[in-house]
Protein backbone atom coordinates (compact mmCIF):
# COMPACT_ATOMS: atom_id res chain seq x y z
CA UNK A 1 0.00 0.00 0.00
CA UNK A 2 3.01 2.44 0.23
CA UNK A 3 3.42 1.93 -3.62
CA UNK A 4 2.50 6.18 -3.60
CA UNK A 5 5.70 7.33 -2.62
CA UNK A 6 6.74 9.72 -4.54
CA UNK A 7 4.18 12.60 -3.54
CA UNK A 8 5.52 16.24 -2.06
CA UNK A 9 8.27 15.64 0.47
CA UNK A 10 6.11 16.36 3.81
CA UNK A 11 7.76 18.30 6.42
CA UNK A 12 5.71 17.21 9.19
CA UNK A 13 4.40 14.23 10.82
CA UNK A 14 1.12 15.94 10.29
CA UNK A 15 2.22 15.71 6.71
CA UNK A 16 2.98 12.05 6.96
CA UNK A 17 0.16 11.41 8.82
CA UNK A 18 -1.73 12.56 5.71
CA UNK A 19 0.12 10.62 3.11
CA UNK A 20 -0.50 7.71 4.93
CA UNK A 21 -4.46 8.16 4.78
CA UNK A 22 -4.34 8.84 1.32
CA UNK A 23 -2.19 5.62 0.49
CA UNK A 24 -4.15 3.82 2.85
CA UNK A 25 -7.52 4.99 0.88
CA UNK A 26 -6.28 4.62 -2.18
CA UNK A 27 -4.61 0.92 -1.94
CA UNK A 28 -7.84 -0.08 -0.27
CA UNK A 29 -10.19 1.82 -3.18
CA UNK A 30 -7.44 -0.36 -5.73
CA UNK A 31 -8.08 -4.00 -3.83
CA UNK A 32 -12.04 -3.58 -3.63
CA UNK A 33 -12.33 -2.50 -7.48
CA UNK A 34 -9.83 -5.92 -8.45
CA UNK A 35 -12.07 -7.81 -6.66
CA UNK A 36 -15.32 -6.34 -8.01
CA UNK A 37 -13.91 -6.46 -11.38
CA UNK A 38 -12.34 -10.00 -11.51
CA UNK A 39 -15.40 -11.68 -9.81
CA UNK A 40 -17.36 -10.26 -12.54
CA UNK A 41 -14.79 -11.62 -15.13
CA UNK A 42 -15.41 -15.01 -13.79
CA UNK A 43 -19.59 -14.65 -13.15
CA UNK A 44 -19.58 -13.69 -17.00
CA UNK A 45 -17.24 -16.72 -18.06
CA UNK A 46 -18.88 -19.26 -15.49
CA UNK A 47 -22.13 -18.13 -16.04
CA UNK A 48 -22.85 -17.74 -19.53
CA UNK A 49 -25.43 -19.02 -21.90
CA UNK A 50 -23.55 -21.67 -23.51
CA UNK A 51 -22.60 -23.34 -20.21
CA UNK A 52 -25.93 -22.35 -18.06
CA UNK A 53 -28.12 -21.93 -20.93
CA UNK A 54 -31.46 -21.85 -18.11
CA UNK A 55 -30.74 -19.07 -15.40
CA UNK A 56 -31.41 -20.29 -11.63
CA UNK A 57 -33.66 -17.45 -8.70
CA UNK A 58 -31.46 -16.93 -5.64
CA UNK A 59 -33.49 -15.96 -2.94
CA UNK A 60 -30.76 -14.76 -1.14
CA UNK A 61 -28.25 -15.87 1.33
CA UNK A 62 -28.10 -13.85 4.87
CA UNK A 63 -24.23 -14.47 5.92
CA UNK A 64 -22.79 -13.49 2.45
CA UNK A 65 -25.54 -10.00 2.81
CA UNK A 66 -24.34 -9.49 6.27
CA UNK A 67 -20.62 -9.82 5.48
CA UNK A 68 -20.77 -7.95 2.63
CA UNK A 69 -22.64 -4.75 4.54
CA UNK A 70 -20.45 -4.88 8.01
CA UNK A 71 -17.24 -5.08 6.00
CA UNK A 72 -17.55 -1.81 3.70
CA UNK A 73 -19.23 -0.42 6.80
CA UNK A 74 -16.25 -0.40 9.15
CA UNK A 75 -13.44 0.05 6.56
CA UNK A 76 -15.84 3.38 5.79
CA UNK A 77 -15.70 3.66 10.03
CA UNK A 78 -11.79 3.69 9.81
CA UNK A 79 -11.28 5.89 7.04
CA UNK A 80 -13.37 8.33 8.86
CA UNK A 81 -11.70 7.87 12.15
CA UNK A 82 -8.00 8.25 10.16
CA UNK A 83 -9.45 11.57 8.66
CA UNK A 84 -10.85 12.55 12.37
CA UNK A 85 -8.01 12.10 13.92
CA UNK A 86 -5.53 13.66 11.30
CA UNK A 87 -7.95 17.09 11.18
CA UNK A 88 -8.28 16.84 15.47
CA UNK A 89 -4.36 17.41 15.76
CA UNK A 90 -4.61 20.75 13.05
CA UNK A 91 -7.22 22.14 15.18
CA UNK A 92 -5.24 22.34 18.52
CA UNK A 93 -3.49 25.42 19.21
CA UNK A 94 -0.72 24.79 21.42
CA UNK A 95 -0.14 27.84 24.20
CA UNK A 96 4.03 28.59 22.25
CA UNK A 97 2.36 29.30 18.94
CA UNK A 98 2.97 32.74 17.71
CA UNK A 99 -0.32 34.75 15.53
CA UNK A 100 0.61 36.24 12.17
CA UNK A 101 -2.72 37.53 10.38
CA UNK A 102 -2.51 36.40 6.78
CA UNK A 103 -4.63 38.83 4.61
CA UNK A 104 -5.95 37.76 0.82
CA UNK A 105 -6.77 39.98 -1.93
CA UNK A 106 -6.96 39.57 -5.36
CA UNK A 107 -4.47 38.52 -6.08
CA UNK A 108 -2.10 38.51 -3.27
CA UNK A 109 -1.15 37.57 -0.05
CA UNK A 110 0.44 39.72 3.15
CA UNK A 111 1.42 39.06 6.60
CA UNK A 112 1.24 41.10 9.70
CA UNK A 113 3.46 40.06 12.85
CA UNK A 114 2.70 41.66 16.43
CA UNK A 115 5.13 44.33 16.18
CA UNK A 116 3.47 45.36 13.66
CA UNK A 117 5.53 44.57 10.73
CA UNK A 118 4.19 43.57 7.26
CA UNK A 119 5.45 41.89 5.00
CA UNK A 120 4.67 39.67 1.47
CA UNK A 121 6.55 36.56 2.26
CA UNK A 122 5.77 34.54 5.19
CA UNK A 123 9.10 34.36 7.41
CA UNK A 124 8.30 32.33 10.43
CA UNK A 125 11.26 30.89 12.84
CA UNK A 126 11.88 27.30 13.10
CA UNK A 127 10.42 25.04 15.54
CA UNK A 128 7.40 27.45 16.42
CA UNK A 129 3.60 26.75 15.99
CA UNK A 130 2.85 29.38 14.00
CA UNK A 131 -1.21 29.98 14.50
CA UNK A 132 -1.93 32.14 10.62
CA UNK A 133 -5.32 34.17 11.58
CA UNK A 134 -6.84 34.27 7.86
CA UNK A 135 -9.22 37.05 6.58
CA UNK A 136 -10.09 38.05 2.88
CA UNK A 137 -10.55 41.94 1.68
CA UNK A 138 -12.78 40.77 -1.02
CA UNK A 139 -13.65 37.43 -2.21
CA UNK A 140 -12.91 33.65 -0.98
CA UNK A 141 -9.31 32.44 -1.25
CA UNK A 142 -7.75 29.73 0.02
CA UNK A 143 -4.42 29.50 1.74
CA UNK A 144 -2.92 26.56 0.71
CA UNK A 145 0.90 25.19 1.74
CA UNK A 146 1.58 21.87 -0.25
CA UNK A 147 4.59 20.88 1.29
CA UNK A 148 2.73 20.62 4.89
CA UNK A 149 -0.63 19.41 3.55
CA UNK A 150 -2.28 22.60 5.24
CA UNK A 151 -5.33 23.57 3.48
CA UNK A 152 -7.97 26.37 4.62
CA UNK A 153 -10.74 28.39 2.70
CA UNK A 154 -10.75 32.12 3.49
CA UNK A 155 -14.20 33.68 4.13
CA UNK A 156 -14.94 37.65 3.56
CA UNK A 157 -15.92 39.15 7.19
CA UNK A 158 -14.17 36.24 8.97
CA UNK A 159 -11.53 35.11 10.68
CA UNK A 160 -10.24 31.52 10.57
CA UNK A 161 -7.36 29.71 11.38
CA UNK A 162 -4.76 27.49 10.09
CA UNK A 163 -1.57 26.04 12.01
CA UNK A 164 1.90 25.73 10.69
CA UNK A 165 4.81 23.64 12.20
CA UNK A 166 7.64 24.23 10.65
CA UNK A 167 10.08 22.54 11.49
CA UNK A 168 12.64 22.02 9.33
CA UNK A 169 14.34 25.41 7.70
CA UNK A 170 13.46 26.24 3.77
CA UNK A 171 11.86 27.61 1.33
CA UNK A 172 8.26 26.39 0.42
CA UNK A 173 5.47 27.51 -2.17
CA UNK A 174 2.36 29.59 -0.76
CA UNK A 175 -0.50 29.25 -3.19
CA UNK A 176 -4.40 30.01 -3.49
CA UNK A 177 -6.56 26.90 -3.45
CA UNK A 178 -10.15 28.64 -4.78
CA UNK A 179 -10.94 30.23 -8.06
CA UNK A 180 -10.62 33.83 -7.62
CA UNK A 181 -10.82 35.61 -10.34
CA UNK A 182 -8.45 36.77 -13.67
CA UNK A 183 -5.00 36.36 -11.57
CA UNK A 184 -6.03 33.52 -8.93
CA UNK A 185 -3.17 31.13 -10.92
CA UNK A 186 -0.38 33.99 -9.70
CA UNK A 187 -1.63 34.41 -6.46
CA UNK A 188 1.48 32.69 -5.10
CA UNK A 189 4.23 33.73 -2.67
CA UNK A 190 6.48 31.92 -0.23
CA UNK A 191 6.97 30.51 3.27
CA UNK A 192 10.21 31.04 4.12
CA UNK A 193 11.30 29.36 7.54
CA UNK A 194 14.32 31.20 9.43
CA UNK A 195 16.62 29.64 12.54
CA UNK A 196 15.16 31.45 15.19
CA UNK A 197 17.83 34.26 15.36
CA UNK A 198 17.71 35.12 12.10
CA UNK A 199 14.06 35.58 12.20
CA UNK A 200 14.33 37.88 15.58
CA UNK A 201 16.27 39.57 13.53
CA UNK A 202 14.38 40.11 10.66
CA UNK A 203 11.51 40.71 12.28
CA UNK A 204 13.08 43.97 14.08
CA UNK A 205 13.80 44.98 10.44
CA UNK A 206 18.01 44.01 10.74
CA UNK A 207 18.01 41.47 8.39
CA UNK A 208 19.60 42.57 5.21
CA UNK A 209 18.92 41.28 1.87
CA UNK A 210 21.86 39.28 1.15
CA UNK A 211 20.65 37.22 4.19
CA UNK A 212 17.19 37.11 3.01
CA UNK A 213 17.72 36.19 -0.81
CA UNK A 214 20.39 33.42 1.20
CA UNK A 215 17.60 31.85 2.90
CA UNK A 216 15.48 32.04 0.44
CA UNK A 217 17.36 29.78 -1.57
CA UNK A 218 16.27 27.42 0.93
CA UNK A 219 16.87 23.65 0.88
CA UNK A 220 14.36 22.67 -1.71
CU1 LIG B 1 -7.32 33.66 -4.42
Amino acid sequence: MFFLGALLPGVRHHATAVDDIARFIIGADIILFLIVVVTMFVFVYKYNKKRHPHAVSIHGNVALETLWTAIPVVLVLFMFYLGWTGYIQTRVVPKTAMDVKVLARQWSWSFQYANGKQSDTLFVPQGRPIKCLLSSVDVIHGFYVPAFREKQDVIPGRVRYLMLYPENLGNYEITCSQYCGLDHALMMTRLIVLPKDKFDKWLKGGLSKEEISEASMGTR
